[in-house]
């Protein structure tokens, strides 16, 4: 008995000891025993390993988004649909890209990754599919007034959704092909017949 008592209480001495010994540690006790020191770096180590990695994911996903295509969406001439050029302050027409022709400064318009399987390489917003799906054309070209997917689905159709035709139109049935529901001011009374109903000669002013 003499010998198991005090055995017992050297467990209970024991375990006491631990557990001071681990709250201690818990609560970031400046270190005193190499043991304690170990593990605190080591977790240390392992907070400064997740802040490097949550760094180096934030750094890619900051790099994928300024390459991601919508960052090249800007707002052209008259609010049409264009391209921003790698300057950030450049921006082309949509119709302008992949058009042969370099407009961005370091031809960025024209490269083989945009331009090599048209529309398909093309972001999305620089693309208007025409009704007959095996057509498309630049979406700058939705809403100009120029029959460009030769249906007028880019000019009259629902997913256009064009507003009425502007100041420098005038609302008619077109006789030409290229116009589809608007043609140009400008030739009003020019002589020449461009409204079905003659209105353009007759009521038009240019
Ligand atoms: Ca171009
Ligand atoms: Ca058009």
């Amino acid at each position: 008995m003499n010998k198991t008592h005090p055995q017992i209480n050297g467990n209970v001495a024991t375990f006491e000891s631990t557990k001071s010994f681990s709250e201690e540690r818990g609560r970031c006790q400046p270190c005193c025993a190499p043991a304690g020191c170990t593990r605190r770096h080591g977790c240390i180590s392992a907070v400064a390993l997740l802040v490097l990695v949550a760094a180096v994911a934030l750094a890619v996903a900051l790099g994928l988004l300024l390459r991601a295509p919508a960052s090249r969406f800007c707002a052209a001439s008259n609010n049409r649909t264009g391209f921003l050029c790698d300057d950030r302050a450049t921006c082309i027409l949509a119709s302008q890209v992949c058009d042969g022709v370099g407009h961005c400064t370091g031809g960025e318009d024209e490269l083989e990754e945009l331009c090599g399987d048209l529309p398909r390489s093309l972001p999305g917003f620089l693309v208007f599919r025409c009704s007959d799906p095996t057509y498309w054309v630049y979406a700058d070209q939705r809403c100009n007034g120029m029959n460009d997917c030769g249906d007028c689905s880019d000019e009259m159709g629902s997913s256009a959704a064009c507003p009425q035709c502007g100041l420098e139109w005038w609302s008619c049935s077109p006789v030409h092909y290229e116009y589809c529901s608007c043609v140009p001011r400008r030739l009003c009374r020019d002589g020449v017949q461009h409204c079905l109903s003659w209105s353009d000669e007759f009521i038009c002013r240019p």
